[in-house]
């Protein structure tokens, strides 16, 4: 087992039984987990409140699958990937299934920031041919913020999709309303699009595409509300598995339906963001 690393007065590294490398934050507001395998943050927890984000108890943490839970960062496409770069490649692109590199972790008096990347390689370019720089920066502090950038390093534009797949923790899905998603939305269970009446209530399987959200969810459940507030993203996408779903993935329990709900700031129009050589563009949320 390698030894544990201190890298600030609140943040330390080290790697979980399967050698995966793991930054744990606790300072004057919150506790946090990210795994540098994904750059995804895992758990966060302001103190004397419940933790803000899911992680399934039958995640995979040894590397050999996407983690469920958290914030799993979906990039450079998001869904199945697109006929443009070929079948048989990951769903949700390959950065929450990369090694990212760790570029500084510091504290501060709003939080404790750390900054990742991932930069196109063999593997990477196996998949999408095209140079990349991409950045996570989190901040865990009073809320929990993450931007991640990304920046064309090549001499041809780039075409991006992405989401910031957010796990939130739910009391009971009959407690929870979701208000802010706007009106318009496509419904990725059924093919069609549709028009949101009034708050989300959750009552069956959710796999939907809002188009026109406010730049602010709220998410009420019971006596907690959690706000998701957005930038630069072209959509939400909300879903659930609900119990058929949830029993259908090996890592997730029966039940695990039950306590989680995704809110995804996302970019998920058809032909993506644009960006120039040297070029960069950010996609961001914040949970508070
Ligand atoms: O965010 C919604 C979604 O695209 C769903 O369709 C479902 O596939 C979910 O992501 C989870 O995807 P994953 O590849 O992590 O199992």
């Amino acid at each position: 087992m390698q030894p544990t690393r201190s890298l600030t007065a609140h943040c330390i590294l080290s790697h979980n039984a399967a050698g995966l490398p793991l930054l744990s934050i606790d300072n004057g507001d919150a506790k946090a987990e990210l795994s540098l395998f994904g750059a995804q943050v895992l758990h966060y927890q302001r103190h004397g409140e419940p933790a803000s984000l899911w992680l399934s108890d039958k995640a995979v943490l040894d590397g050999s699958k996407p983690i469920r839970g958290g914030v799993p960062i979906c990039w450079p496409w998001f869904g199945p990937a697109p006929a443009l770069v070929g079948s048989g490649k990951p769903s949700h692109g390959f950065a929450r299934t990369s090694l990212w590199t760790l570029d500084g972790v510091s504290d501060h008096g709003d939080g404790t920031l750390v900054h990742l990347s991932l930069r196109d390689n063999n593997a990477t370019r196996t998949l999408w041919p095209h140079p990349f720089e991409l950045e996570l920066d989190v901040l865990v502090g009073k809320e929990l913020s993450l931007v991640l950038t990304t920046r064309n390093t090549g001499k041809t534009p780039i075409a991006y999709n992405a989401a910031l797949h957010t796990y939130l923790q739910i009391g009971a899905p009959e407690a929870v309303s979701v208000i802010g998603l706007g009106e318009p939305y496509a419904d990725m269970l059924t093919g069609q699009d549709a028009q949101q009446q009034g708050a989300l209530t959750l009552t069956e399987a959710i796999d939907r595409v809002y188009h026109q959200p406010e730049a602010m969810i709220r998410v009420e459940d019971g006596d907690r509300t959690t706000q998701v507030v957005s930038g630069n993203h072209d959509s939400i996408v909300v879903w659930t598995p609900w119990q058929e779903g949830a029993t259908a993935m090996a890592d997730m329990s029966n039940d695990g339906y039950r306590t989680m709900l995704c809110v995804e700031a996302a970019i998920t129009a058809e032909a993506g963001v644009v960006i120039a050589p040297d070029e960069e563009h950010s996609l961001s949320t914040v949970i508070l």
